[in-house]
């Protein structure tokens, strides 16, 4: 098969880039290792930057987004008893958009074959050839036959452990790890705030936040080497309402697990983001931890900025937004990595910390509490800084 741009994975990255391909009449074809039911029922993120928005509106693809979204004006940081509300819509006029990532991929999914946009799921063995020369191709299995895409251009938007990363080779490589993860619950149950509250309680983070008027995401900070098996549904409800109950305007109301897990948490940036005819987009190239709810945000703009690149050089042979993709896309990854990185260090007990470290937070969150400059510089970053 013949394409001019081989998209590998269909997380948010790459099914936005194909949609935006499409949307020019550009050929690509989406190539996918799992089955179309395992992308649809991934929970992930939760919370929309008006950029993510923005393309879906451009897509056309947001009748869902625009009945179900619930618009967001402001959140909340909170200390042991006192919560600090940034209100992000009266220091920055914008606002985001509460709409679960996998109401998006399913969005994208069932838009595609209206729109010519090629998905091949199950996709196994995925390997990335020639990208240094101007030839590249991908080659993969299908049902037991082996198979090849030839392309002008391949678009890594596989995740943080897919194949195209590797195939770029040496990179310049930057990382911090953090010594605790988030154990998360997702539950058909009403929310105990009408907005997020982040909280750095005695017993660590938690977090509450929602999908809908009538399901609640909530997780809280666990040790990297905690076993989900230690926590019945009960035992983590019984944290919740504890960590839950001062802060919020209603008790945490329990309900079935949808969906239980722990996520460690990191900062990472490959910034190689472009090998020849290969480029990375998303989760591929970089990592944050999900304190600022950006991880799928980033994903959202890399495909902006390469989306352009590629109609530039595709439809009017223009090559500058290509070479200008990495720098363009590095200088708003770094932005939002330091974002996620300062509010994790505000909101987590480190276990090196001591009494002193925690004065500092609780100094930092006072000043938040006090400043309205302080306030508009998170809200800004919260909100999403522009393209
Ligand atoms: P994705 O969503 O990981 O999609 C990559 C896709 O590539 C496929 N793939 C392959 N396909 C073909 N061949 C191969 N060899 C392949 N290897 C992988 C995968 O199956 C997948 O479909 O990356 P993308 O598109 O860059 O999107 C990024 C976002 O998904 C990610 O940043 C966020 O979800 C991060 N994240 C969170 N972000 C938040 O803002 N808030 C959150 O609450 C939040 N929770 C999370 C998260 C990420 C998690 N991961 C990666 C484990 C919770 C988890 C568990
Ligand atoms: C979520 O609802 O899953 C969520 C919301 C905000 C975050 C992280 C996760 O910062």
């Amino acid at each position: 098969m013949k394409t001019r741009v081989a998209i590998i994975g269909s997380g948010p990255a790459g099914l936005l880039l194909g949609h935006l391909l499409r949307a020019e009449g550009i050929d690509c074809v989406v190539l996918e290792r799992q089955t179309r039911d395992y992308v649809e029922s991934r929970i992930r993120a939760g919370v929309l930057e008006t950029v993510t928005t923005d393309l879906l509106h451009r897509l056309g693809i947001d009748q869902r987004l625009n009945a179900e979204g619930m618009v967001e004006d402001g959140f909340n940081l909170a200390s042991d008893d006192q919560v600090v509300r940034i209100d992000i819509k009266a220091l920055t006029g914008r606002h985001v958009t509460v709409y679960g990532q996998t109401e998006v991929t399913r969005d994208l999914i069932e838009a595609a074959p209206a729109r010519g946009l090629d998905i091949v799921f199950e996709a196994k063995d995925v390997e990335i050839h020639g990208i240094d020369g101007d030839a590249p191709f991908v080659t993969y299995t299908k049902d037991g036959e082996s198979l090849r895409v030839d392309a002008q251009f391949i678009a890594g938007c596989d995740g943080f452990h897919g194949p195209s990363r590797k195939a770029i080779g040496d990179g310049a490589e930057f990382e911090r790890a953090y010594p605790f993860g988030w154990l998360g619950i997702l539950a058909d149950v009403p929310p105990c705030h009408p907005e997020l509250i982040y909280a750095n309680t005695v017993d660590g983070f938690a977090l509450a936040s929602m999908r809908s008027p009538t399901r609640s995401r909530y997780y809280i900070q666990v040790p990297l080497t905690e076993d989900i098996r230690n926590w019945p549904e009960e035992r983590l409800w019984d944290e919740l309402d504890r960590r839950f109950a001062p802060l919020a305007d209603r008790p945490v109301v329990r309900g079935p697990a949808l969906e239980m897990s722990i996520a460690p948490l990191r900062s990472y940036v490959f910034e190689t983001m472009r090998r020849g005819r290969l480029f990375l987009a998303g989760d591929a190239a970089h990592i944050v931890p999900p304190t600022g709810a950006k991880g799928l945000n980033l994903a959202a703009s890399d495909v902006a900025y390469l989306a352009d690149a590629l109609i530039a050089q595709v439809k009017r042979d223009d090559e500058a937004a290509l070479l200008g993709y990495q720098a363009r896309a590095l200088a708003r990854i770094w932005k939002a990595e330091r974002f996620s990185w300062t509010l994790t260090k505000l909101m987590h007990r480190f276990p090196d910390d001591g009494p002193f470290e925690h004065r500092m937070q609780v100094a930092e969150l006072d000043y938040v509490a006090g400043s309205r400059a302080m306030q508009t510089a998170i809200a800004e970053n919260y909100v999403g800084l522009p393209l």
